[in-house]
């Protein structure tokens, strides 16, 4: 399939190494899906849906220690122990060479090993990077061909004589979790991964190489690679503004990229870029420019519904792949949070029967739909367009009940990254059962940053000083609470209220009060919510002691890059320290 001699020389070594029975060059057409797909069925690997109401749409169930990202297992191997930082776990080059080596030794034998050339972003980009992955599971190829432009497009884009792509490496091997790595070698370009199906773990295009290695990359040469949803909003004139936005997991960030205005804001659509990770370069016009890596959307179901978010069940009506949901006995799906009565009985995501009465979930709170990006409705004309989208406006988000107001925009560049550094959130009862725990998550990067944190806060430092014309940057809150722990704000749709305003201060007319942490809103229209003008000064408030408690718990988080911290990001800390006491 290639003559390509630095891919053909390491899917050689590989084959030494994994000792499969056959080799296939995934070329990307729909006859291989079908055949991949066929040959899971027969094994009962995967599970055909009802092809009436979900025509191309499959079940596959994972075992039980094996449906969700293991972070403890997770390696930045670099040679130097500091280049990974505090905040990773790390394994040197040479140990994790010979550690994986044993586990990957003969582990193909009697499989069939799939080498897939693949794109990150847009064809003819010149922002998108090339990955190839080989792997010895069906379900990672068939999953890969959603969520990355797979096949002969991605080995014409490298072409006969390139070395530049990233060497991803996944096995199943045993599927024991106690020989489950997932290591990321920067300095050589490489991934590898044994051990787990996971989508977070085994699709490697996505978090390890879109983030973690892409991470490492946009330091050494000048650009990011974030975990942000892309989004534009279009008013009524017909006017687009892009935004992007970090969020703490399960704050609602594939929903926000998939916006439905309510009624009330006539005229406004929001377009949908991306819902997970941004790659984003300086322009020639001095703007930061946006692309979304992935082809496809590797969305939570559970709380999924027409109510939360309708683009995304349209979505994920057809050539989906449904990881640990419930199957109902009509052969559909099914999850905690769907619209309506849940069904009077289904198989679980475990393979038991299963009613509501069962006090089981019927699928797990990390199961999984993998659909394709161009299926969504509100997909935006410009989500391939190599060249990305100019961003006006970065939002950082938190979930704090009682600190963060609903929406401030930050001073400057520098105070942004800052806001974006300290973005945290409190725990909620079903995540662990202590509540209100405060959790950093800097840039919601934090298990995904394949260098020093302290550096990667340089880099964006760096990177503000080569944007001739930046984004503007605003803090989000969507979960402040009253004193009975009752939301202040509806969220979902009406979040594009907030939007609205963050797009006036883009254009430079939006109302604003100075506060000591940064521009809050004058007014957000809340005209027809049931809202009190009270509850909205409360959603405003900055408590200038909860500050001066959050500035001491910063400032533990911080202290632990050492020297590696940016001085810049400590003098923000120390000017919001005077603000809040003068
Ligand atoms: C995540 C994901 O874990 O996108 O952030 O799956
Ligand atoms: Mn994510």
């Amino acid at each position: 399939m290639t003559t390509n001699p630095y891919l053909q020389k390491w899917v050689d070594e590989v084959a030494q190494l994994t000792r499969p029975d056959r080799i296939h060059w995934c070329d990307g057409t729909e006859e291989e899906r079908e055949r991949l797909t066929r040959e899971d069925l027969e094994r009962g690997s995967l599970e055909e849906l009802n092809q009436q109401k979900l025509p191309g749409c499959y079940l596959r169930r994972t075992p039980e220690h094996d449906v969700a990202r293991t972070e403890q297992l997770t390696f930045i191997c670099t040679s130097k122990k500091e280049d990974a930082g505090p905040t990773n776990n790390w394994m040197s080059p040479h140990d994790a060479y010979e550690k994986l080596s044993m586990i990957f030794d003969h582990s193909m034998v009697g499989r069939t090993m799939y080498v897939i050339p693949f794109i990150m972003g847009p064809v003819s980009s010149p922002y998108s990077r090339i990955g190839v992955q080989i792997t010895d599971s069906n379900y990672v190829v068939l999953n890969m061909r959603i969520m990355t432009r797979v096949g002969k497009v991605a080995l014409d884009e490298l072409g006969d004589d390139s070395n530049n792509f990233t060497r991803c490496l996944h096995g199943k091997a045993d599927m024991d979790i106690h020989h489950r790595f997932i290591c990321h070698f920067p300095e050589d370009n490489t991934v590898w991964s044994v051990g787990s199906a996971y989508g977070g773990n085994a699709l490697l295009g996505k978090k390890c190489l879109s983030l973690r290695i892409g991470s490492y990359f946009g330091n050494k040469e000048g650009w990011l690679a974030e975990h942000m949803m892309i989004m534009g909003v279009e008013d009524p004139s017909g006017k687009i503004t892009y935004i992007a936005g970090a969020f703490p997991s399960q704050c609602g960030k594939t929903n926000l990229a998939m916006l439905v205005p309510p009624v009330s804001q006539k005229g406004y659509k929001v377009w949908t870029v991306g819902d997970d990770i941004a790659w984003l370069h300086v322009g020639l016009d001095g703007r930061l420019w946006a692309i979304n890596p992935e082809a496809g959307f590797f969305g939570v179901a559970p709380g999924t519904s027409y109510k939360t978010n309708p683009n995304a069940m349209a979505t994920i009506q057809k050539n989906t792949i449904y990881t640990n949901v419930l199957k109902t006995l009509d052969n559909t799906v099914w999850w905690e949070g769907m619209d309506g009565e849940p069904p009077r009985s289904g198989i679980d995501w475990k393979g038991h029967p299963w009613t509501p009465a069962s006090g089981e979930k019927g699928a797990h709170p990390n199961a999984r739909f993998t659909a394709p990006a161009k299926q969504c409705p509100s997909i935006s004309s410009e989500w391939e367009n190599p060249q990305g989208v100019p961003i006006s406006a970065i939002l950082f988000g938190g979930r704090r009940a009682k600190l963060n107001p609903l929406v401030y925009q930050t001073f400057s560049w520098n105070d942004g990254v800052y806001a974006g550094a300290t973005m945290s959130s409190e725990t909620t009862a079903a995540a662990t059962g202590a509540v209100g725990v405060v959790r950093r998550d800097p840039m919601a990067m934090l298990p995904f940053c394949g260098y020093n944190m302290g550096d990667y806060f340089k880099h964006w430092i760096e990177m503000g000083r080569r944007l001739k014309n930046p984004p503007k940057v605003f803090h989000v809150n969507w979960f402040r609470t009253d004193d009975s722990g009752k939301f202040l704000w509806p969220g979902f749709g009406e979040n594009l209220r907030v939007l609205r305003w963050v797009i006036e201060r883009c254009e430079g007319h939006g109302e604003a009060v100075e506060s000591p942490i940064g521009y809050l809103p004058k007014k957000i229209d809340i005209t027809d919510l049931s809202m009190t003008p009270d509850a909205m000064s409360e959603l405003l408030k900055v408590n200038r002691n909860t500050w001066r408690t959050e500035l001491a718990s910063q400032k533990e988080f911080f202290s632990q890059f050492g020297s590696d911290f940016p001085k810049e990001l400590w003098q923000e800390h120390a000017a919001l320290e005077n603000r809040l006491s003068s």
